[in-house]
This record gives structure tokens, C-alpha cells and sequence, in this order.
């Protein structure tokens, strides 16, 4: 039975993870970490800032933490507001996070992104290795993470693995900060108002994955056996790609009357269009399985459905 230890366990993909491992893994197994306090009381909790190396090792020690899953990061919009301070803390925390997993010899998961990519990179179809030059600081780390975790495993033997997040939609914690939130609002206020202005603009397309299948793919991963890994960090995985028409169109569906207008944000509208439209997740399919359950229809209804009873 693994040993995990989560940082960022309040964020975006935090705040579910921490159930998903609970329940595979047992409540007692799983120590959640973030820099904010919790309410939480299903499992273990301290409070942890990810550049406070001394304080990482020794909550992982004393936990006899295996796997580490440092998921504390900001994202690619709060990132270019204030790049330094993001590159302190998304490089700083991981670098932190990788050492203690060296110095305790922990199995290690990071995500990455669709943000690794930039204008030069093939925007259809991407493939898994591709040139990645992009041009946010959120881009800029999370190459520089890859790299980081591939010379981790190669000079150290460290277990690390990752995947290249698209968007990811959830009606449970809302994201902040990212460039793909628009999905995520967009369904909020189909509920609460039937219409939403996007500050997406018309015809931009995205990947984007609906959580439940983000959290398989996490331990679907993590559970792979490693001789089969060819690739490590990070995999790209995607489950849809769509603009804003056709995830308004599928609201649609549910919904007749929603309108969806335009107020384009030029800054979150320039790092969208500087990643790819689709990108190619045939490398995590063929090295460890990884398939999405939801497409766009499907994660709309369910969503939809959920956030009717959240809401009401
Ligand atoms: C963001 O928009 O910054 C994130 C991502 C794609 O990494 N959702």
C-alpha cells in the first residue's frame, strides 16, 4: 500500500485528489499539505509552504512517505501578472519536492501542461516530442520541469512521472488563475444566469479533460509498470479540443435559451493562442493505458447535473 504526500492539496486538482486517493488507497495512507489551513478531517493535514525545504523532508519522513505528489503551482495567467514570484514557487516548491523524494527515495508525480507548449510547436495533433520554446513564464516552468524530473530519474534513479494536463473542468473546486478557466465559469453561469461572456475569443480551440478522468490518469500512471515507461515527463493526455461555439452548443442541449457573447481578454486570449489546438496522447496510450471516459457531450451533462444540485 503506498504512502502519499500531497502538496497544493487545496488547489484545483489538490482538493479532489485527496478524496480519490483516500478512497484507493485508505484515509490514513494519504497526508494532505497546503499552505492554507483546512476544515478537512478525513485524513491527515499540515500546512506546508512548498519553499520550505527543511519542513518538506521532514513531514515526508515522519509520515514514511513513498510517493510524493507535488501539486502546488500557479497558473499560467497569475504567473504572467507576477513571473517572479511564480518562478520562486513553481520551480523553488519543485525542486524542493525533489529532493526529498531523492533523500527518502520516494516515487515522484508532477504535472505539467499544454502550457509546456509554445507558438512554434505543431498546433494540430502535437506530438509528444516536439519543440517547445514557449513564451510564458508558466510555459517556461513547466519545460524547465520536465527537464528537472527527466534529469532526476536519469541521474539519481528517482521514480518521477508526469502528464501534460490540458484545461480541466470540475464542479467541485473552481480553478484560479488559468488561462482555460473560461470552461470551468462557463457552466456556472449557464446555471445561474443562461448566459456567459467569454474572454476567450471565437474559434480558439483548447484541449480540455474532465476531472474524474485526470484523476485516473494520475494513478493510472503512477501505478504503470516502469519498464513499459518510455517516456516520463511528461505524457501528453487530452480528452477534447473545442472553442467556445461547441461547448456553448452542448450547453445548448441542456439549456436552450443560453447566449454566449464575446469580451476578449487580450492577455489570457495571447497565451491561449500560443498553445496547441490538439495535441497527440498516442505515447500514454500505448505506454500505459490511458484513456478518458468523458468527451464534451457527456462531461456537460454530468456537470451540468451536478452544479444544479451544488447550486441550488
Ligand atoms: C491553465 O490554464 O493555466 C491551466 C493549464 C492548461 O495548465 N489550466
Amino acid at each position: 500500500m503506498k504512502r502519499i504526500m500531497i502538496t497544493g492539496a487545496l488547489g484545483q486538482i489538490g482538493s479532489e485528489l485527496v478524496g480519490k486517493l483516500r478512497e484507493t488507497y485508505g484515509n490514513d495512507n494519504v497526508l494532505a499539505t497546503d499552505i492554507r489551513p483546512t476544515t478537512d478531517e478525513s485524513g491527515p493535514f499540515n500546512v506546508l509552504d512548498v519553499t520550505d525545504a527543511q519542513k518538506m523532508h521532514d513531514l515526508a519522513k515522519e509520515f514514511e512517505a513513498d510517493t510524493m505528489m507535488h501539486m502546488a503551482a500557479l497558473l499560467s495567467a497569475t504567473a504572467e501578472e507576477k513571473p517572479l514570484l511564480a518562478w520562486n514557487l513553481n520551480m523553488g516548491g519543485l525542486v524542493n519536492a525533489l529532493e526529498t523524494s531523492r533523500e527518502l527515495g520516494m516515487q515522484f508525480f508532477t504535472p505539467s501542461s499544454i502550457g509546456a507548449f509554445g507558438p512554434s510547436t505543431p498546433k494540430k495533433n502535437t506530438p509528444q516530442d516536439t519543440l517547445q520554446r514557449p513564451t510564458t513564464m508558466y510555459g517556461v516552468n513547466k519545460v524547465s520541469g520536465e527537464l528537472l524530473c527527466d534529469y532526476y530519474f536519469q541521474k539519481f534513479g528517482v521514480d518521477t512521472r508526469g502528464v501534460r494536463f490540458p484545461g480541466l473542468v470540475s464542479y467541485v473546486a473552481q480553478p484560479g488563475g488559468g488561462t482555460t478557466d473560461y470552461a470551468v465559469d462557463i457552466y456556472y453561469q449557464a446555471i445561474l444566469k443562461k448566459k456567459y461572456t467569454s474572454y476567450i475569443g471565437q474559434g480558439t480551440y483548447m484541449d480540455m479533460m474532465y476531472m474524474p478522468d485526470a484523476l485516473q490518469s494520475i494513478v493510472d500512471l503512477m501505478e504503470a509498470d516502469p519498464a513499459k515507461l518510455e517516456h516520463r515527463n511528461a505524457f501528453n493526455v487530452t480528452a477534447m479540443s473545442f472553442e467556445p461555439e461547441e461547448i456553448a452548443a452542448s450547453i445548448r442541449n441542456h439549456i436552450p435559451e443560453f447566449e454566449l457573447a464575446y469580451d476578449v481578454d487580450p492577455e489570457r486570449q495571447a497565451i491561449a493562442d500560443s498553445w496547441p489546438d490538439n495535441i497527440d496522447a498516442s505515447a500514454a496510450k500505448n505506454e500505459w493505458g490511458f484513456q478518458a471516459k468523458y468527451d464534451l457531450d457527456a462531461m456537460t451533462a454530468d456537470m451540468l447535473e451536478k452544479l444544479k444540485q451544488k447550486l441550488q
